[in-house]
């Protein structure tokens, strides 16, 4: 783009809703993905209310029916990972920082990039539309698996299960667009000089897992055509009286749903190394160590799908196999978490509000990588499979991942985002009333699964073999601390809306940072630095303004 074209007056309308500015559209992603989360947020306050107090007269909702339970469940797993991790920790971070920090103007196609966000909030009001559609929102899980999902007496939903298909293909759409920019932005338009290992390691964390995605997302693409087809025309593509089979659908979700766990890990875990390494004064411990071991994990991770399926009917032999490589897995992320706690070492520690949740993040996401290790192993799997011992795990795994790791980014960007400071103390309460509230709902999901509570099933007292009832007081706990939680976003989200009007306002450089976003004005004009920034003289030579000159760089060598 030329520079003319930066600098001309631009009407509200250019510049806040078909904009092309690649921080514009991170942060329409952002905002999106923070109304969703609202959305999925509500969704499980309703359900866990009911598996508390069955039957009781929800507030704000009215009493649950089984159709209903059905359909918040699926929706909640679906919304939070499609229309929240996703777009936040890939679109929006994404987006907002890869022009930023690798010193550049905006992305290689902003259009594209434009079009990018447009499917994916056509995706969001798609979803939203497919609840109020006769019979309901889809109900048949976020797996969706057939028949559940397809053309049978089973599916209760059908309207719904078609409008959650195609709002979930064009969602994949809009990440697709947005993962060519990404990779192609990264390739060709670092400022000259910056060589492949300066590229801070966010970065390359959002563009790798672009490429998990793309890489795993096709036989799901042509799973979805197969599924539909099934829904409206009854081919029977996952239907055995038609010849077909239901395993295949849940061979092609699985072949994209492992990696797409790192593909929303990978960024989690770009950010908090970027907020530890500030907030520890100290370069990243092992950047290669880091950059390679993302790589493996990921190409690790299309091996590893059948850990999903062990009680699938699959031949023993195969789960034997994908026990091993499921277990392999965990190497390479303890490899990182311990590159993480290296880099601490020694250093000299601001506890800021976006280190807390940075820290948080390796604490919590211990815990999940580990209990990942009894699912993976096909012998425990039988028994823990589909118990709330699976959702515990799972729930350890991502929110860490989408909600802590995005405090953590969203806590130490905004600076650069809105050219104010946030209120730190807000953020120490919020911080302390999302992580110990976080703990009370997930550690009483353990040891009810571990005691056998079956998942997925929507009241407990009439199913008392599948249900624990004398444990019904754990499951009170959990609803009570997810009210805690929620209640604990609201320092949150006040100390946002009124930070970023009426925040103290922020320097260029308020971290004393040394990546090259902040040497950007906060908040950056379109076009982002006034003179593009070169590294000639070697890595980091640069100056960012501010620069805590006592810490070098990440990837000084
Ligand atoms: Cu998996």
């Amino acid at each position: 783009m030329s520079s003319a074209e930066h600098h001309h007056e631009q009407s509200i309308w250019e510049k806040y809703i078909f904009s092309v500015d690649h921080k514009v559209i991170g942060m329409q992603y952002m905002f999106t993905g923070i109304a969703m989360a609202l959305i999925g947020g509500f969704f499980v306050y309703v359900f866990r209310m009911q598996l508390a107090f069955p039957g009781m007269s929800v507030p704000g909702f009215g009493t649950v029916n089984p159709m209903e339970y059905n359909s918040l469940v699926t929706n909640h797993g679906s919304i939070m990972i499609f229309w929240v991790a996703m777009p936040v920790l890939i679109a929006a971070f994404g987006n907002f920082l890869i022009p930023l920090m690798i010193g550049c103007d905006d992305m290689v196609f902003p259009r594209l990039n434009r079009l990018s966000y447009q499917i994916f909030l056509v995706s969001a009001i798609i979803l939203i539309i497919s609840f109020f559609v006769q019979g309901g929102g889809f109900g048949g899980a976020w797996t969706s698996y057939p028949p559940l999902s397809a053309k049978s007496e089973y599916n209760l939903t059908p309207w719904g299960a078609s409008l959650w298909l195609l709002a979930v293909a064009l969602e994949f759409v809009a990440f697709l667009i947005g993962g060519i920019n990404f990779i192609t932005t990264l390739m060709n338009s670092r400022a000259p000089g910056m060589k492949m290992y300066d590229i801070p390691i966010v970065c390359w964390m959002i563009v790798i897992a672009s490429i998990l995605f793309m890489a795993s997302v096709g036989p799901l693409i042509a799973g979805a055509v197969m599924l539909g087809f099934d829904q409206v025309y009854s081919i029977g593509f996952f239907d055995p009286g038609k010849g077909g089979d239901p395993v295949l659908w849940q061979h092609l979700f699985w072949f994209f749903g492992h990696p797409e766990v790192y593909v929303v890990l990978l960024p989690a875990m770009g950010i908090v190394a970027e907020v530890i390494t500030t907030f520890a004064r100290k370069k990243l411990f092992a950047y290669k160590t880091v950059l390679f071991t993302a790589a493996a994990t990921g190409v690790l991770s299309f091996f590893v799908w059948a850990h999903h399926q062990f009680v699938s009917g699959i031949d023993p032999r195969m789960a034997n196999v994908f026990t091993v490589t499921t277990l392999m897995i965990s190497v390479p992320i303890a490899e990182m978490l311990f590159v993480y706690i290296a880099t601490l070492y020694g250093g000299s520690i601001r506890f800021t509000t976006a280190m807390l949740f940075a820290l948080a993040f390796l604490a919590e996401f211990l815990i999940g990588g580990v209990t990942g290790i009894y699912l993976g192993a096909s012998g425990s799997d039988i028994f823990f499979h589909d118990t709330y011992f699976v959702l515990a795990h799972f729930h350890y795994t991502f929110v860490p991942i989408a909600i802590i790791a995005t405090f953590a980014g969203l806590y130490y960007w905004f600076p650069k985002m809105s050219g104010r400071l946030m209120n730190e103390t807000l953020g120490k309460i919020h911080f302390w009333m999302t992580i110990i509230p976080f703990n009370f709902i997930f550690i009483p999901l353990f040891i009810l699964g571990a005691s056998g509570q079956h998942r997925r099933i929507y009241n407990y007292q009439n199913f008392p073999d599948l249900a624990v009832p004398e444990l019904q007081n754990l499951r009170v706990v959990a609803t009570v601390a997810l009210i805690f939680m929620i209640l604990g976003q609201i320092p949150f989200f006040y100390n946002f809306i009124v930070s970023w009007k009426k925040g103290e306002k922020a320097d260029a450089n308020p971290w004393k940072a040394a990546t090259l976003e902040w040497a950007a004005p906060s908040p950056p004009p379109h076009g982002n630095f006034a003179e593009l920034p070169n590294c000639y003289r070697g890595p980091y030579e640069y100056s960012v303004p501010g620069r805590d000159l006592d810490y070098w760089p990440q990837n000084v060598k």
